[in-house]
């Protein structure tokens, strides 16, 4: 496979990259933490989407070696935060499902955080509802590794997976990200509104954060402040971006 040796050479080239794009508290406006977003930049200068080599990577198990170059990554950019005094930010990564059922996640974020010797709570993990379903009592213990060891877990594009609510009730989770096609016209849609609505109430009542992802206007912001979202994230914000477009935009005028 073509494709396959390209994602291989890209690995020990060390060809990847992160973005990371802002999670603001709603209320404030302060950043509350960083998500990190792979890319492959290409010759051309435009970027691998990791739609288009994620799929590839997990049939492969290349996905493996993937993962851990995002943690460490994600581990050497917290160190660099760290020196910039932005330590207080956790770093969050993103998991497929795939890769949270064939890697011990908990054992991958526990590594990073000793060989860098990051705070526990320095990185954090995104998962969607799907890598919760498959094999329940993998993914119970799995979540309790992790919440052990103080690594937060959001679940991401949350309402548009197979979810169940017992799940919701018996898993260690600290946040629910609603999915962007929600939040899209959230300020114009009753329906999609009540569907946002309920995921906040829901969270608060469990004891989750909850966060709005795909923010890019003012309509939508000020309809979630209003309705006590803690924390929105999106191109309204700010866009992902490298690491130093990143410090940049943590220390305005500096
Ligand atoms: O940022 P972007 O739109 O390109 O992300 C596309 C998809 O790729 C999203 O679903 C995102 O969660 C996923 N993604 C981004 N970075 C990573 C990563 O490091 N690992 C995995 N498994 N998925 C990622
Ligand atoms: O699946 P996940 O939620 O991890 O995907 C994150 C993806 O969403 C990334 O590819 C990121 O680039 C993209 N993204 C971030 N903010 C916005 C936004 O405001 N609008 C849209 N359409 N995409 C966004
Ligand atoms: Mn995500
Ligand atoms: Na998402």
């Amino acid at each position: 496979l073509r494709m396959a040796s390209r994602i291989r050479q890209a690995i020990e080239q060390n060809e990847f990259m992160l973005h990371f794009q802002p999670v603001v508290e709603t209320a404030t406006g302060r950043v509350e933490k960083l998500e990190a977003l792979l890319r492959w930049p290409s010759s051309d200068g435009t970027c691998i989407s990791p739609e288009d080599f994620i799929p590839l990577s997990e049939e492969t198990g290349l996905i493996i070696d993937i993962g851990r170059w995002v943690f460490e990554e994600a581990a050497r950019t917290h160190v660099a935060l760290t020196r910039a005094g932005h330590g207080d930010l956790s770093i969050a990564v993103n998991v497929s499902a795939v890769q949270f059922q064939r890697t011990d996640v908990a054992a991958v974020v526990g590594d990073a955080i000793e060989r860098f010797e990051l705070r526990p709570g320095a990185l954090a993990i995104e998962l969607t509802e799907s890598s919760l379903m498959a094999n329940r009592r993998s993914a119970t213990a799995a979540m309790r590794r992790l919440s052990a060891q103080g690594t937060h877990v959001s679940l991401d594009d949350f309402g548009t997976g197979f979810s169940s609510m017992a799940y919701l009730r018996d898993l260690p989770i600290d946040a629910l990200k609603i999915d962007r096609v929600f939040v899209s016209d959230v300020y114009a849609n009753e329906r999609s509104a009540s569907i946002c609505r309920a995921i906040i109430t829901l969270a608060h009542t469990l004891g989750m954060a909850v966060v709005a992802e795909g923010v890019e206007n003012a309509a939508q912001l000020d309809w979630l402040a209003a309705t006590g979202c803690d924390f929105v994230q999106g191109y309204q914000l700010a866009r992902p971006m490298d690491f130093d477009r990143l410090l940049t935009f943590l220390r305005p005028g500096e």
